[in-house]
Parts: structure tokens; C-alpha cells; sequence
């Protein structure tokens, strides 16, 4: 008995979807894309995004000499109509006879929103959106925050014990999880444009943020630091780090800092701190679409105090450790409905310890 349609479109659409993760880390801050074409019944070609500056995942689909009469494109993405970096793809797709396509979802990008879709079916191309939307979207989730709420897509990522300790009291943070933990979490960092602490880490931990144990680009670094109490020795003290302030250093510290290659922001917020608005936002502007926060309690706190949390993964190790330092700091809560729940949490093993994930309530639908 032969497929339903449907079914048969979800299956070439995952395989788009799988196609597109080879982009993982590279891409940025551009969109995750894969595309698969088929005719009369079998693949006839696949494409991917690759990396930044390179075609289209549609365009390579399209490479070649390939008869892509009557085939049907199946792409994450909707087809885009601007000229960019490279060409645009609808007009691609209409002239390499493809008579079908079948978009996950529309492009958010001002630039293209809807109009490849228009644009492909005054070429006569049969078009639908929409298929598996839920998949796509959750790809392409820092792309989307970017574009529709100018933001980046902000998660949580902390190793604790089972009784919520991310330090002992004495500070004692080092190793709370195994090694395949710590280099699942380098991953994570690999995967993110930008990994962001605040100046209690800087100074507990002098940390690199670099991605070491794993593959991977390192992302930007952010540092959240008012007064601008960095240590020119601190391993963060140069190219590739951002460092927020409330604007109140002098210009001698400034100018040393642009001297050793870093990038600086003036935030200031409320009550002598800073704005988390205006940082996620000057993110934004960077190309930054995906950002993890990394702590100390006071920034984990500040984010969920703000809303502005969209994933928590929190590794949590089999071990007690009694006194501690909490995860995040205080929130204020007075009753259970106030706290925050995650929605569609997971669990996964990773070596001796677990991966708990999950999206507050709060954040904004995709
Ligand atoms: C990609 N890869 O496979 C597809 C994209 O800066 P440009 O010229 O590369 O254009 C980037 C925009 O193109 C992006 O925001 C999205 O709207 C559209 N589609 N982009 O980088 C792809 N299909
Ligand atoms: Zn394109």
C-alpha cells in the first residue's frame, strides 16, 4: 500500500531538516538550511547550507547539469527572493523547472517574508508551507528571536548537584560534573554565537570560554562588569570578548581595552545596574542569534527575573553537597504559581551525570 502524501513529504522534509544541522556552528548568523529534491519518486539531489558566505542550501541542491524537470523541492526555509551574498533562490528554483515546492516555514528576514513564496508561485510552482513547522522553527530558533523580537535566542546552561549546589561554600566549583558533561557543554558553547558571565565568574573562575575539548568555533564572549573590574591578566582580557559597563569608567580603561582588542558596551540600567534589554540587543546588532549563559547566580538571576530565558540545560551530577551556592539567586517567589516551570522537559544521561532541559513558560512562542 503506497504512503499518503503527507507522509511521504514529512519524510523528505526531515531529511531536509537533518541536512540542515551539518551547518550547526557555521552558519551564523545566517539561517540553518537543507534541501532535498525528488523526482518520480527518488532523490535526485541534496543541498546545505555550509557556512557563512557560501550558496544557499538550495542553490547547491541546484548545482549541476541535473534534469529538475517536474521535481519537487522540499527546504526548511522559504525560498529566498533578495540578492544577498549570492542570488536569490526562488528565481533559481523557477528556472531549474521544479515544479513543487514545500517550505517548513516562512522566512522571517524582512527581506524575504512571504515574498519567495509569491514570487515562486507567479512562476506557476505549485508552493506549501507550514509542513513539519514546528521542527523548523525549533531549528532555526536564534534566527527567528533575531528577526522578530531583535534579541537572541537566550538559554541557561549550569552543572549542579542533585541538591541544587553550583559551589561549595569555599567556592569549590571544580568538577561538579564528569567529563562527558563538561565536554557536552563545551558543545553547547560551540553551538552558541555568544556565551556571556558575569563579573563574580570572571574573577572566581578566571575563565577562557573558549570551545577546547570538543569540535567548534569559539563564540563571542560577554562580560557583564559595570564597573569595569576585569584584570588586564584575566584569561577573557582581550580579542573577542565583550565587556558591558554602566558607561562610568575612564577613558584610560577603554582605550586600553580597544588597544587589546576588545569590544566595549555601555548598558547602564535601573538602580546602578545594567540594562539586559539594551545588552541583548547590542547582541543582536552583533549577529549574535543564539547566546548561553553561563552564570555566576546574580546573571542567572537577573535573566529569569527579566523573562528573558528561553532554555535551561542544567547538568545535574548524582552528588550531595550539602551547604552551597545556589544555581540561581534569589527570585523573590512567595508562592508555587510564581515560580518557573519548564515546558517539555527532557532528561538525557551523559555519562555519570544527567541533561535536564526545557523551555520556561514564560518565553515567547516561537
Ligand atoms: C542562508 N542560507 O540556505 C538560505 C538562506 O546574506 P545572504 O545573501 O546569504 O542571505 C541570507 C538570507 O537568505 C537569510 O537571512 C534568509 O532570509 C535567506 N535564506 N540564507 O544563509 C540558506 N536559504
Ligand atoms: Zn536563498
Amino acid at each position: 500500500m503506497a504512503l499518503p502524501k503527507k507522509k511521504i513529504d514529512e519524510y523528505y522534509m526531515r531529511g531536509a531538516l537533518s541536512l540542515a544541522l551539518r551547518g550547526t556552528g557555521k552558519v551564523s548568523p545566517n539561517p540553518l538550511v537543507g534541501c532535498v529534491v525528488v523526482k518520480d519518486g527518488s532523490v535526485v539531489s541534496r543541498g546545505w547550507h555550509r557556512a557563512f558566505g557560501l550558496p544557499h542550501g538550495e542553490a547547491m541542491a541546484l548545482e549541476g547539469k541535473k534534469d529538475f524537470r517536474g521535481a519537487t523541492l522540499y527546504v526548511n526555509l522559504e525560498p529566498c527572493s533578495h540578492t544577498g551574498k549570492t542570488p536569490p533562490c526562488a528565481p533559481l528554483i523557477a528556472e531549474r523547472g521544479i515544479s513543487r515546492v514545500v517550505a517548513g516555514m516562512v522566512d522571517p528576514d524582512p527581506r524575504v517574508q512571504g515574498r519567495g513564496v509569491s514570487l515562486l508561485r507567479e512562476k506557476g510552482i505549485e508552493v506549501e508551507t507550514g509542513l513539519l513547522e514546528a521542527e523548523c522553527r525549533w531549528l532555526n530558533r536564534g534566527f527567528i528571536r533575531r528577526n522578530t523580537l531583535g534579541r537572541p535566542w537566550v538559554t541557561v546552561k549550569g552543572a549542579l548537584s542533585l541538591d541544587g549546589g553550583m559551589a561549595l561554600e569555599s567556592g569549590e566549583s571544580k568538577w561538579i560534573t564528569g567529563p562527558s558533561a563538561r565536554s557536552l557543554a563545551h558543545l553547547l558553547r560551540g553551538e552558541s554565537d555568544a556565551v556571556l558571565i558575569g563579573t563574580g565568574t570572571a574573577s572566581k573562575d578566571d575563565p577562557e570560554l573558549t570551545v577546547r575539548s570538543t569540535w567548534g568555533r569559539s563564540p563571542l564572549r560577554a562580560l557583564l562588569d559595570s564597573r569595569f573590574s576585569l584584570s588586564e591578566k584575566a584569561k577573557m582580557y582581550g580579542r573577542g570578548t565583550l565587556v558591558v559597563t554602566d558607561g562610568s569608567e575612564g577613558e584610560e580603561k577603554r582605550a586600553s581595552a580597544r588597544r587589546a582588542g576588545m569590544d566595549l558596551l555601555a548598558a547602564p540600567g535601573e538602580h546602578g545596574g545594567l540594562s539586559l534589554p539594551l545588552v541583548l540587543s547590542a547582541l543582536a546588532e552583533r549577529g549574535v542569534s543564539t547566546l548561553l549563559v553561563e552564570g555566576g547566580p546574580g546573571v542567572i538571576a537577573s535573566f529569569f527575573r527579566e523573562g528573558l530565558v528561553d532554555s535551561v540545560s542544567l547538568f545535574l551530577s548524582p552528588r550531595i553537597m550539602g551547604r552551597n551556592l545556589p544555581f540561581s539567586g534569589d527570585l523573590s517567589f512567595s508562592s508555587m504559581g510564581e515560580t518557573i516551570m519548564l515546558k517539555n522537559a527532557s532528561v538525557k544521561e551523559v555519562g555519570e551525570d544527567f541533561l535536564i532541559e526545557g523551555v520556561p513558560a514564560c518565553s515567547p512562542a516561537l
